[in-house]
């Protein structure tokens, strides 16, 4: 970056001083990774400066000949990645990933089950302040009381009752495998489309360690950056060609203009990553830290939502065993230079910028190299600050160790 370097110093202080946090923090937001230095020359190129509107040999604009390469790299290899049929590659975020696959298969104001926010839904399934709950009328399922996993029964019922035209299964904070051969079953019985938003166990499904959605559902979305490791953005993906050329309608013109042609060449290098068998070993190490550090948690002391995980996310309720809220545990911990993100578990009693719980996830640790025992250690680092928050010999100890860690697992080498 010599030349923001010299040019604007304000710009790449504040960017340098992000890489220093990065290396120098424990990531353990469980929607965030770190990409390769491929994935991030592809995001950097000058593909930022061209427009593309349309898609490869229909587009709105001469000199598309190199993106229509890049967007076919694209498509080709996310095609392969999830089996699936049909591709869009276009989608700025998870956002419009769902707000164009809505827009496919649904007329506005039409009926929409899908997984309630506090129990570990996202935003675009319904929440009333969000484009999903003002355009849809939407109902919510949840995790039972009992073990806190998803009731298909109760969501058998409640669609039953609500008969609405389409299901959303995927969460941004459950920690268990979803069935989604169970929601495809649930869908038929009264006569509903599945949509499946998999952000984040994308990568999980591409290294064949989670049900794949795309062999159940009629549309799938997904962001790129999560498990899937690649640049921030979003995909949508169907078996049922009707369906595509509504996508390829929504997504443009519909919702948005030129694609992000940088973007999608940088997803195209995570794809061919996501490909190797490298990647099947990552996601399989992801895993078995994320099991690492739940059964640790637990072992010290802390309730592990659903007494464990299936996948690289960790739902835990701190205020029993600490007296802490999840917004207090957030901010001690990231004093310590541990990041995390507060989070309601089920039927928590706070309100969600409060929160009684936190979410961990291991991508990003793994990434760096991180191994069980180092996962264990991070356990231990987490229960010290959440026992000592005042005590700033202890939080001291507790920075030294994470400054240990990170030392051991550097990120990026330049
Ligand atoms: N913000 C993402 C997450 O953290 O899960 C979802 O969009």
């Amino acid at each position: 970056m010599k030349s923001l370097q010299e040019q604007d110093r304000e710009l790449y202080d504040a960017i340098h001083a992000e890489k220093e946090r990065q290396e120098g923090h424990l990531e353990l937001i469980a929607s965030e990774n770190f990409v390769s230095e491929a994935v991030l020359e592809a995001d950097g190129s000058i593909l930022t400066n061209k427009y593309a509107e349309g898609y490869p040999k229909k587009r709105y604009y001469g000199g598309c000949e190199h993106v229509d390469t890049v967007e076919n790299l694209a498509r080709d290899r996310l095609k392969e990645l999830f089996h699936v049929k049909y591709v869009n590659v276009q989608a700025h975020s998870g956002s419009t990933a769902n707000m164009g696959a809505y827009r496919a298969v649904l007329k506005h104001g039409a009926k929409v089950l899908g997984m309630s926010l506090d129990h570990g839904g996202h935003l675009t399934h319904g929440h009333p302040l969000n484009f999903s709950g003002i355009d849809y009328e939407f109902q919510s399922y949840g995790v039972s009381d009992e073990n806190e996993t998803i009731d298909y029964d109760d969501v058998l019922r409640k669609a039953e009752s609500f008969k609405p035209d389409l299901i959303v299964a995927g969460a941004s904070a459950y920690p268990r495998e979803i069935d989604f051969k169970r929601f495809k079953e649930i869908a038929d019985r009264v006569g509903a489309r599945l949509m499946v938003d998999m952000a984040h166990i994308a990568g999980l499904v591409a290294a064949d360690l989670h049900q794949n959605p795309c062999e159940y559902a009629d549309i799938v979305t997904s962001t790129t950056h999560k498990t899937l490791r690649g640049p921030r953005g979003g995909i949508i993906m169907t078996n049922d060609k009707e369906i595509y050329k509504e996508i390829n309608k929504t997504v443009f013109p519909g919702i948005q203009g030129g694609p992000l042609m940088h973007i999608i060449a940088a997803k195209a290098a995570a794809f061919k990553e996501a490909l190797t068998p490298g990647f099947k070993d990552y996601q399989r190490r992801v895993i078995e830290n994320a099991k690492a550090l739940a059964d640790e948690l637990q072992r010290l002391g802390f309730k592990v939502i659903s007494g464990g995980t299936d996948t690289h996310l960790v739902l835990v309720e701190v205020k029993s065993l600490t007296g802490l809220t999840g917004k207090k545990a957030e901010q001690v911990l990231e004093h310590v230079n541990i990041t995390c993100n507060k989070n309601t578990v089920p039927n928590d009693p706070e309100k969600p910028f409060i929160t009684s719980g936190i979410r961990l996830g291991s991508p990003a640790l793994t990434t760096r190299g991180f191994t069980k025992d180092a996962m264990r250690i991070v356990a231990g680092l987490i229960k010290k600050t959440l026992m000592n928050p005042e005590d700033e010999e202890a939080l001291d100890e507790v920075r030294d160790e994470v400054a240990k860690l990170t030392g051991t697992y550097p990120l990026y080498k330049a």
